[in-house]
């Protein structure tokens, strides 16, 4: 009986394929896996285990953390710093680098996550998941510290994401394709069931939290409002909205039938430079969407070749379908 192509077995052949690194990446996506297979068995047991509702503590970013953001975290943290792949990782939970510690090897990536995406989603059953991005680590092999991170997007090695719903699947690319995971539970494994993802060029759907209009820049307003005119207005055709409160959920769905996401600069958040951070939620989405034929700006600018400033840095972001993206950049141009 045919098991199916594993991650495992896909990132190995994907390898003899392009020719390109060494088994080192593969025990390192293989450790990743991991750490999402025991996250999307927490969240499963949810109240059942406990793990519902608040930590009594904030992140970096302010926010209230969830004990499944505090229990996620960790288990990336303890899946990962073992296997010598990895120098050092940076989470949205921690204010700084994680270092390797002592009694391990250092390896030669650098791994930054949202362990939990849309965790505010946890305690009414929503859809939440978890974001990576890999980066190369300094070649001097030396301690890193958080000015290593501070590569563009474009230098990611690989991003993906997990999406905790109906079925747990496994978003994955190394820079040749977008391929999608399964997990099936009576093996333990990730089967390829989404290969080579495509978002389509046109689409009708946007994603966007609408309360937040009056705070839009014009650009965004108008495109928004000339999709919710549908066919009477300038677009002549009818649109749909979506917002699932997760980026993970509503990029998949525009990875699997396209559309566009917007968290916009708005004068809400601009204070802050945004609402998504972008080393480890807009650049590794971002890879995906490009790696799948669409496009991922601020706006005004390709997020991926954003020269980051900051760990925890946040920016506008708009991603999806070329054509959708093309026209809401034009507005950007028009001003
Ligand atoms: P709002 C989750 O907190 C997140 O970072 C994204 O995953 C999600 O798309 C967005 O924020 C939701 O923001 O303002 O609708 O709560």
């Amino acid at each position: 009986m045919n098991v199916g192509t594993t991650v495992t077995q896909f990132i190995i052949e994907e390898q003899r394929r392009h020719r390109s690194a060494s088994g080192d990446f593969t025990a390192l996506i293989n450790d990743i896996v991991i750490a999402v297979k025991s996250i999307a068995h927490s969240v499963r047991r949810g109240g059942l285990a406990g793990v519902l509702g608040g930590a009594g503590s904030e992140n970096v970013q302010g926010e209230i953390q969830k004990k499944l953001d505090v229990l996620s975290n960790d288990v990336f943290l303890r899946c990962n710093e073992w296997g010598g792949h990895v120098a050092a990782m940076a989470s949205e939970e921690m204010d700084d680098v994680y270092n390797i510690p002592a009694e391990y090897p250092r390896g030669k990536y650098l791994l930054l996550f949202d362990p939990l995406d849309g965790s505010t989603n946890t305690d009414v059953n929503g859809i939440i998941g978890t974001i990576f991005s890999v980066l190369r680590a300094p070649e001097s092999g030396g301690r890193p510290v958080a000015t290593d991170f501070l590569q563009a997007g474009a230098e990611q090695v690989a991003a993906g994401m997990a999406i905790y719903g109906p079925q747990t699947i496994l978003v994955l690319t190394t820079g040749h394709g977008v391929n999608a995971f399964t997990l099936d539970d009576s093996i333990g494994e990730f089967l390829l069931t989404h290969p080579d993802m495509r978002v389509p060029e046109e689409s009708v759907e946007y994603a966007i939290n609408a309360s937040n209009e009056r705070f839009w820049a014009p650009p965004v307003q108008r495109y928004i409002g000339e999709c919710r005119a549908g066919r009477e207005g300038p677009r002549g055709k009818d649109f749909n909205m979506r917002w699932m409160g997760a980026m993970v959920g509503d990029v998949y769905r525009v990875l699997c039938r396209g559309g566009v996401f917007l968290y916009p600069w708005d004068t809400k958040t601009a204070a802050k430079g945004g609402k998504l951070r972008l080393m480890y939620e807009a650049n590794p989405v971002a890879m995906l969407i490009e790696q799948a034929g669409g496009l991922a700006s601020t706006g005004t600018q390709r997020i991926l070749d954003l020269q980051p400033d900051g760990l925890h840095q946040r920016v506008p972001v708009i991603m999806g379908s070329r054509h959708e993206v093309e026209r809401i950049v034009a507005y950007h141009l028009e001003g």
